[in-house]
């Protein structure tokens, strides 16, 4: 029988394992190979994302498609290792901070400028803001019949403070002609192919969207480094939109005169059909319209589904956002949605920031609930319990979250 190699972090966590086993009167196999004078008081769990938390779910690691589960999501500013990752492509490698640019060009650009991050830092304001990122597929596991793609659950969101310079200050730099329309991106993540002349993904959004002041091209996740996966060192950030318009590994920006072209523009991807179409309906691609905006939708983070209760009464929380929108009211049902109870609901921290929510439920006997949480967005759309319609690719899912308790 072969061995199993064991890395330095997988025998360390060996080691802290077997520690624990001298605790419960285990014999020490390991023993002799325990680090003199260390004995970690934590079991360090190895993440096989780097810089990662180990709980995130993984759905694909070539490319790297990683979730997070809704417990992890609680913190009103996702951090950085809980930060869901949707790679097209690969990364690029041996990125060097200091050689990085960003070239702004296109049809409807009145002139080509190339900016270091130095530049970019120097020759424009810095903004802060909280924005959501959730990917079109998020919510793509519940289709029937299924959609091809990452099976994503509830995970593929996250709202975390991006710093950088607007994407509209750089724009008007660099001059937009009156016929501009829309942006695209390009980042430097290679194909999976190996081919060098093709690109993985490169969308972009309206030229209005692109000029909104939380429109950034953003250096910084809640005051540090963009994590690589997350587009390190440069990325554009556009809340409330399907999140394959935030362009990471940012290199490129062109302003152009049509609708953006890129590799996932057309055809059938991030788009859905123009008029809604019965369950595994084949639509032609001229049938199919670009995502924009994306839906109402809130997640329960506290507690985490199969929570055991030892009392009546539970607070729940978590988090509603609406696209481009506010939320305006939260609700919770324990009863399968026969009635429904008002949540408290804060004041997003700026446009486009999810907004925390919590509710006190009070169970009236023991025994297995389910509860259920809904948003209402300014606009008075409200999630639905189930899918709100199918499209062929899987996106826009933004049924109602719900939690299983056992109240003892
Ligand atoms: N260059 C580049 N940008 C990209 C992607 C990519 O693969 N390459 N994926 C897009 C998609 S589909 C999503 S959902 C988000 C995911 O951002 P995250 O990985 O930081 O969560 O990045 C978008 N930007
Ligand atoms: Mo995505």
């Amino acid at each position: 029988m072969k061995k199993k190699q064991l890395t330095r972090r997988s025998f360390i966590q060996q080691s802290t394992l077997t520690a624990f086993g001298t605790a419960i009167g285990m014999p020490i196999v390991f023993g002799h190979y325990l680090p003199q004078n260390l004995l970690p008081v934590i079991l360090e769990k190895d993440s096989p994302i780097e810089g990662k938390h180990p709980d995130l779910t993984l759905l694909n690691d070539r490319p790297l498609n990683a979730q997070t589960p809704p417990h992890l999501l609680n913190d009103s500013i996702t951090p950085a290792d809980k930060f869901f990752i949707r790679n097209n492509g690969l990364p690029p490698e041996n990125i060097d901070p200091e050689k990085w640019t960003l070239t702004i060009d296109g049809e409807s650009a009145k002139s080509n400028r190339t900016f270091s991050l130095a530049a970019l830092k120097s020759q424009f304001n810095e903004y802060s803001y909280q924005l959501v990122l959730e990917c079109g597929g998020n919510g793509r596991s519940e289709f029937s019949p299924p959609a091809k793609g990452n099976q994503w659950t509830t995970g593929a969101v996250g709202c975390a403070v991006w710093t950088g310079v607007r994407l509209a200050d750089v724009l008007r730099a660099t001059g937009i002609k009156d016929n501009a329309v829309y942006i695209g991106y390009y980042g430097k993540d290679t194909h999976l192919s190996g081919d060098k002349n093709k690109r993985p993904i490169s969308r972009g959004c309206p030229i209005a969207k692109a000029l909104e002041p939380e429109t950034l091209i953003a250096w910084s996740m809640n005051g540090a480094d963009i994590p690589l996966h997350n587009g390190y060192p440069l990325r554009l950030v556009v809340g409330g939109w399907p999140a394959s318009c935030s362009g990471k590994w940012l290199e490129r920006i062109s302003i152009r005169d049509r609708i953006h072209d890129g590799p996932k523009m057309g055809g059938q991807s991030y788009r859905i059909p123009c008029d809604p179409v019965a369950p595994g309906t084949k639509v032609a691609d001229e049938d199919m319209c670009i995502i924009e905006s994306m839906p109402v939708k809130s997640l329960i983070t506290f507690p985490r589904t199969g929570a055991i209760l030892n009392a009546r009464e539970l607070k729940i929380k978590g988090h509603a956002w609406a696209g481009d929108v506010s939320v305006r009211k939260m609700e919770c049902s324990i009863d399968f949605g026969q009635s429904w109870q008002p949540a408290q609901l804060s004041p997003p921290a700026n446009r486009l920031a999810w907004q925390d929510f919590s509710a006190t439920v009070r169970f009236p006997k023991p025994g297995y609930y389910e509860v259920w949480a809904r948003a209402t967005d300014e606009n008075g759309k409200t999630q639905p319990m189930i899918l709100p319609g199918w499209n062929p690719k899987g996106y826009l899912n933004n049924a109602c979250h719900r939690i299983a308790v056992r109240v003892k």
